[in-house]
């Protein structure tokens, strides 16, 4: 369960399986999160003092992380670059994905997990495309944990040197808390959601390296300020990196292709050297 907003009792299934082990929770447990004031220790929400939701979300955390590292090791050894595509609901994801295999066209293996509450449509979406593909329905569940990711790597069974891409659920909230073991999220931002996302949400953008500012082939028809939406992604994370794009127009693909190409380069330049004997 996330604690963050309390979602996740149910059940996960990847391409219509249950997760191998079903994951743990304490039960009914009546609280409101939204409500708890994690300063005041000795609030009760619910049946739930705040320390003890402190407490679980601390757990909860601790516990992803060991899977995370767990994840991140398998792709340092095996040189796979592994990005994280993270956003609100119909933000372009998928799209962008769909776009992004077509141009790579067959020049660098990858493999695709998606993260949805329900239905398997990405996935459906991206074996089109002609990439390998493997659904996670979340259920209740807001965000893919690194448990869930590192089955669906395993059942994927991914190439040395390659590409993952993994598109979690749309939610600009819970995601930016859970790592996966990725070498980076990054955010994608469409010029119709509203300039001041960033400030709204500063947490995604704070954990993100790149943001794809999506479906800049509406900015003629919005009263969007794209510099400003940029400034304020800036103010909250001075580093993050910016492509403008359009999956719909191919406008920026070939700057985001390139830098998915350098991260490549990288990831298996920095694989450690196997040693025989
Ligand atoms: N105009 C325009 N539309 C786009 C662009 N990218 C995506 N769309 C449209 O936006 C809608 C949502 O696209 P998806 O790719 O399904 O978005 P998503 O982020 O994967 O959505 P979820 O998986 O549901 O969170 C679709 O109607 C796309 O055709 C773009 O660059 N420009
Ligand atoms: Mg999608």
């Amino acid at each position: 369960m996330c604690t963050t907003c309390g979602c996740g009792i149910g059940q996960t299934l990847i391409n219509g399986k249950p997760l191998h082990k079903p994951r743990q929770h304490g039960g009914p447990m009546r609280f409101r999160a939204h409500e708890a004031d994690t300063h005041a220790p000795d609030v009760c929400v619910g049946d739930v003092s705040a320390s003890r939701i402190v407490k679980l979300e601390q757990d909860l955390l601790a516990k992803n992380n060991g899977y995370a590292e767990a994840n991140r090791r398998y792709l340092l050894a095996h040189g796979i670059f592994a990005l994280n595509l993270v956003s609100s609901p119909g933000s372009g994801k998928t799209t962008l994905l769909v776009k992004t295999i077509e141009a790579l066209n067959g020049t660098q293996p990858l493999a695709v997990i998606e993260g949805d509450q329900q239905t398997e449509n990405d996935a459906a979406r991206i074996r089109t495309a002609g990439a390998p593909a493997i659904q996670i329905n979340t259920g209740k569940g807001c965000h893919l944990d690194a448990q869930m990711v590192g089955q669906a790597m395993q059942r994927l069974g991914l190439q040395d040197d390659s590409l993952l891409l993994i598109e979690n659920v749309g939610n600009l909230v819970c995601p930016a808390s859970f790592d996966l073991g990725e070498a980076h999220k990054v955010v994608i931002l469409s010029v119709t959601e509203g300039e001041d996302k960033p400030l709204k949400y500063p947490d995604m953008f704070r954990a993100a390296s790149l943001m794809l500012l999506n479906k800049c082939d509406l900015l003629p028809y919005l009263d969007f300020d794209a510099d400003l939406a940029i400034d304020y992604a800036n103010r909250i994370n001075p580093k993050l990196q910016v492509v403008r794009i359009s999956a719909s127009s191919g406008a920026g693909m070939a700057e985001w292709l390139e830098w998915i190409r350098e991260g490549c380069r990288n990831a298996v330049a920095a694989k450690p050297e196997v040693s025989f004997g």
